[in-house]
Parts: C-alpha cells; sequence; structure tokens
C-alpha cells in the first residue's frame, strides 16, 4: 500500500496544484495532506460536476487541476466531462476511486463498481489502474497524458491501494475552534453564532424521541447507520446511496400524500450536493414536510473532511428559499422540541441541528435495497410506519 502523503507528493512533484472533490473514504488520507497544503489547498465542491467546472476555470488561470471523487460521483459529472472538459479540452487529473471493486462492497457500489471501467471508455477518457508499485509511473503517465491529448485523463483507485484511517481524528478534534472562528466571522452582530456541543448520534436520539408514526427519509452515510442504532423500523427508509436525494424522496412523498408528516433527516454535505431542493420546497409549500438537517461541518461518513457548510447559516438560507418554519438548535432538548413542534405546525419545516463531528461505532444496515422498499412501502400503505 502507498500512504495519502506519498500520493499527495508524487501529484505535487508533477506540477498538480489545484485540487478540488468530493471526498470518499477511499482517498481520505490523500484529501487530509491535501487540505493543509498552504499553497495550493484542497477547495471541497458540493458535488462532483461542480468540481469539474472549477477545475476548468483553474486550467483557463494557468493551473495544473487534480480533481478527487467517488466512482458514484463519475455518475453525477457525466455532463461535465462531455460537455465541459471533454468537448472544449480542458486538461485535469479526475482521481476516481473505485468502490464496487470485484463485485465486494455495500450494495450501492456494485452496479456502478461494475461499469465504472465501461463509463471511462464510453467517454474515451484514458484511464490507468493504480497500484502501489505504478504509482509514479501512473501519475507521470496522466500528467503527460492530460497534456498531449489537451483533455481530462482519469486515474481510478481500488480499494487496499492507498492507506486509509489515519487522516481526521486531528480535523474532527480541531472543529469547535475553527467553527467557532468561521462562525464568529459570518454571523451577524443580531444573530449568535451557533456552537455545536452535542454529537449526531445524541441529537438523532433526540429527534427520534419527538417522532412517533410519520416516516422518515434519511440521508446516506451515518446517519442511516445512528439512526438504525437508535431503533429500527420499516417507516424509516435508510438511502444507502445517491448522496443528495434523501430531501428530494422526502419531498416527493410528501407532494403525493400531502397530508402525511414526511421528515428528511439530512446532513449538510448531502444538502449541499442538493442545495437547489431548497428552492422547490420553498416554491412548492408542502405543510407537511419536516426536514432535519444534521450540520457537523464536515462529510462525516468518509473521514470527516470539512464542508462547505462551516461558516453558512443553512438555515438563513432555508428560510431565504421559502421555508415556512425555520430554527435552529444546538441541545438535545431544543432538537426535541423543535421537532415536536414541526409535526404539528404549518411548514415546511427546517431544522438545522449544529453537532459535533463526533461519531458513534455503529453497524450497517443489514436489509437490502429491496427490502428496504418494501417494508417501507408497505408501513405507508398501512399507516403503520412504527
Ligand atoms: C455522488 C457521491 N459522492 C460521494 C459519495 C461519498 N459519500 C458518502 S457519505 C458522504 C458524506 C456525507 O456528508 P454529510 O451529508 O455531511 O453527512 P455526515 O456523514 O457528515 O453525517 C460522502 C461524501 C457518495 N456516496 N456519492
Amino acid at each position: 500500500m502507498i500512504s495519502g502523503r506519498d500520493v499527495a507528493t508524487l501529484l505535487t512533484r508533477h506540477g498538480f496544484d489545484f485540487f478540488t472533490g468530493v471526498p470518499c473514504s477511499l482517498v481520505e488520507d490523500v484529501i487530509a495532506v491535501l487540505e493543509t497544503q498552504h499553497d495550493a489547498p484542497y477547495v471541497a465542491a458540493v458535488r462532483e460536476d461542480a468540481a469539474v467546472g472549477l477545475a476548468a476555470g483553474a486550467w483557463l488561470a494557468g493551473r495544473r487541476p487534480c480533481v478527487l471523487m467517488q466512482n458514484s460521483g463519475l455518475g453525477t459529472s457525466l455532463n461535465a466531462l462531455a460537455s465541459l472538459s471533454l468537448m472544449y479540452g480542458f486538461p485535469a487529473l479526475v482521481v476516481v476511486t473505485w468502490r464496487g471493486f470485484e463485485g465486494k462492497d455495500a450494495p450501492e457500489h456494485i452496479l456502478t463498481g461494475r461499469i465504472t471501467p465501461q463509463i471511462l471508455d464510453l467517454l474515451e477518457m484514458p484511464y490507468r489502474v493504480l497500484s502501489a508499485d505504478s504509482a509514479a509511473a501512473d501519475v507521470a503517465w496522466a500528467a503527460k497524458e492530460m497534456d498531449t491529448r489537451m483533455q481530462p485523463v482519469a486515474i481510478v483507485v481500488p480499494p487496499k491501494v492507498v492507506q486509509t484511517g489515519n487522516a481526521h481524528a486531528k480535523t474532527a478534534a480541531a472543529t469547535p475552534t475553527e467553527a467557532r472562528r468561521q462562525m464568529t466571522k459570518t454571523a451577524d452582530a443580531a444573530d449568535a453564532p451557533l456552537f455545536a456541543s452535542i454529537s449526531r448520534l445524541t441529537a438523532i436520539k433526540a429527534a427520534r424521541k419527538a417522532i412517533g408514526s410519520e416516516p422518515i427519509v434519511h440521508a446516506n452515510g451515518y446517519i442511516c447507520r445512528e439512526s438504525f442504532s437508535v431503533g429500527d423500523r420499516p417507516g424509516n427508509f435508510y438511502m444507502i446511496g445517491s448522496m443528495g436525494l434523501a430531501s428530494a424522496i422526502g419531498l416527493g412523498l410528501t407532494l403525493a400524500q400531502p397530508a402525511r408528516a414526511a421528515v428528511v433527516f439530512d446532513g449538510d454535505g448531502n444538502l449541499l450536493m442538493n442545495f437547489g431542493i431548497l428552492a422547490m420546497v420553498g416554491g412548492l409549500a408542502p405543510r407537511r414536510l419536516v426536514h432535519v438537517v444534521f450540520d457537523n461541518e464536515v462529510y462525516g461518513s468518509t473521514g470527516n473532511q470539512i464542508s462547505p457548510s462551516r461558516g453558512v447559516r443553512l438555515d438563513r438560507v432555508a428560510a431565504a428559499a421559502g421555508y415556512a418554519a425555520v430554527r435552529a438548535v444546538t441541545t438535545a432538548a431544543d432538537v426535541e422540541a423543535a421537532v415536536r413542534t414541526a409535526l404539528v405546525t404549518d411548514g415546511p419545516h427546517f431544522v438545522l441541528v449544529k453537532t459535533t463531528a463526533e461519531e458513534a461505532d455503529v453497524p450497517r444496515i443489514p436489509y437490502s435495497p429491496a427490502e428496504i422498499r418494501d417494508r417501507f412501502r408497505t408501513s405507508l400503505e398501512d399507516g403503520q410506519t412504527q
């Protein structure tokens, strides 16, 4: 295996000086090093296609860009790659992690894992599969190839090639101070900054206390897993892939059944990936939608990379987008009270819960996607989500 630091060093040595992307845990140690580089710090993008756009702009301005993404993000950025980078010819190195490699991974990665090489082939994007032994040659190849061809090229990173797991303990520990600095900078005098004091698990427990039989659509990652550990029930829809879409599923649900309250447990990274949903909710104004965002200011599920929510008051954005009732809370009692009120009053509701970046040791969701789907749908038909 090669260390994240060694990969970062190789990239820098080959002239890459602009880094952006959406994190994947397979490259968490690489991103951790890039985040601390002062001359070319990693820029956290909200979506992979936004990262592809940033890379094009950076190249136009004279940089050598590198975009890091999970292969699921290859799907998200197909159009940006096809009708921007490849059409204009914008050189970039796209580092794509290979989840679902050899069919061994969580269900949400299996199909994308199987077709990852074909997606790159269809796009006619040259790529190499990284190995620890050939890493130096792979990066050298990519740097040369993108210049010669004047187009993006990819390096695909299978599991267990780059070391993981040593990266972000420091970032998580540093979160409150850093967040405080940022929040102080952006908060106006009339509105005190929010200081996270409870973990996401404590916040989820508090929110769950207020929820009776209402269905809950969970964003992917640890939000699903921690809520599952608090209490499983058919009325929990665990969205284990499709980052960003929990809010869309919740909105679809409540538009189809306006009389029924629908709760969404979202993350800051998830919300930012699909920020436009705020405008849709604001415009459509579903009265019974309760959108709860657990904002830990990091991409917790992939190793605590800093999220752009740091310093952005998501609650104020939701209010500006037209949510009827918006609250920002930081204690367990306030989380419970806010969700309780939201369930019995007119919305759409937005509850921002600032949490620490602490992560509980919780199991994966044991159900197959079809099981999650069927029991959830049946629970809605029965009116029995408990
Ligand atoms: C399109 C896409 N890109 C990246 C990922 C990898 N990924 C899974 S969960 C996650 C972080 C989610 O962050 P957030 O919504 O803030 O929740 P947290 O884990 O911090 O609670 C990421 C980046 C993904 N699943 N899909």
